[in-house]
């Protein structure tokens, strides 16, 4: 419409923005059918007091906190423990989690190193996956504030991420579709350090193939990928410099 060129300015905005919000629906509508096995992995809902997120649950010790999307697991007196029960998928493939410690010098000395653990029991709490040790040492990853990990390297890998995260990966491709728990655990003790644990991006992976979008989600998903090519191409032409990436909790954490 090259006679009305300020039409197409007024008309193309509103329509960027209903398209990019068409988009975003979309995106919301597949995540939401792709669910993990767990929820709530990456804290973003929190709990009702005392429990500081839902979904997860406390039963020995104290809980964490809630450090803005992410769990902050602070050496006290009790252990700091924080776990979800869970349905184990038809076609499970990984467990993986997000984690960073810090310390700092104080406290009694002459004990074992304090350390951040995550545990994967059946429902029973009586038969943990992939234990590091015997069954007085449970848990499939344990790191010590010293930065020394106990894993089984044929089951567990570990990633480095920015800013002194990792992430762990438990492979769970040989489990059945079972009631399990997913426990972390922060285990302090009087080593002269007083240490933090942050946790997030809780995730259990399938290879689950039936995930079929409702039918508004079908219909809009035929014109996503054109509605979504409009919405960027106008939008990097009216905001050149601002950046695609979302803000998320990584922005938070990154500060920690
Ligand atoms: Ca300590």
């Amino acid at each position: 419409m090259p006679q009305y060129p300020h039409f197409a300015k007024v008309f193309m905005r509103p329509c960027t923005v209903i398209l990019f919000a068409a988009c975003v629906y979309l995106g919301a509508g597949t995540a939401t059918a792709q669910a993990s096995m767990i929820q709530n992995g990456n804290f973003s809902t929190p709990g009702s007091p005392p429990a500081p997120f839902a979904v997860w649950t406390t039963t020995l010790g104290d809980p964490p906190t809630n450090g803005g999307g992410f769990a902050v697991f602070t050496e006290g007196p009790n252990l700091v423990e924080l776990e979800q029960a869970f349905l184990m998928s038809a076609n499970p493939l990984t467990i993986s989690f997000e984690f960073k410690l810090s310390r700092e010098a104080g406290g009694s000395t002459g004990g074992a190193p304090d350390s951040f653990q995550a545990t994967l029991w059946d429902a029973a709490i009586n038969n943990p996956f992939a234990a590091t040790g015997s069954a007085q040492f449970p848990a499939f990853f344990s790191v010590d504030n010293t930065g020394q990990e106990f894993y089984d390297s044929s089951l567990v890998s570990v990633t480095a991420l920015a800013g002194g995260w990792q992430r762990v990966t438990l492979n769970v491709s040989s489990l059945p579709s079972q009631s399990r728990i997913l426990e972390f655990d922060l285990n302090g003790f009087n080593d002269g350090q007083t240490t933090t644990a942050f946790l997030d991006n809780v995730d259990g992976a399938s290879s689950d193939a039936a995930i079929v979008p409702e039918p508004g989600a079908l219909l809009l998903g035929l014109s996503s990928g054109p509605c979504l090519l409009l919405a960027l191409r106008f939008r990097r032409r009216t905001s050149p410099k601002r950046p695609l990436r979302p803000e998320s909790s990584s922005d938070l954490r990154a500060e920690q």
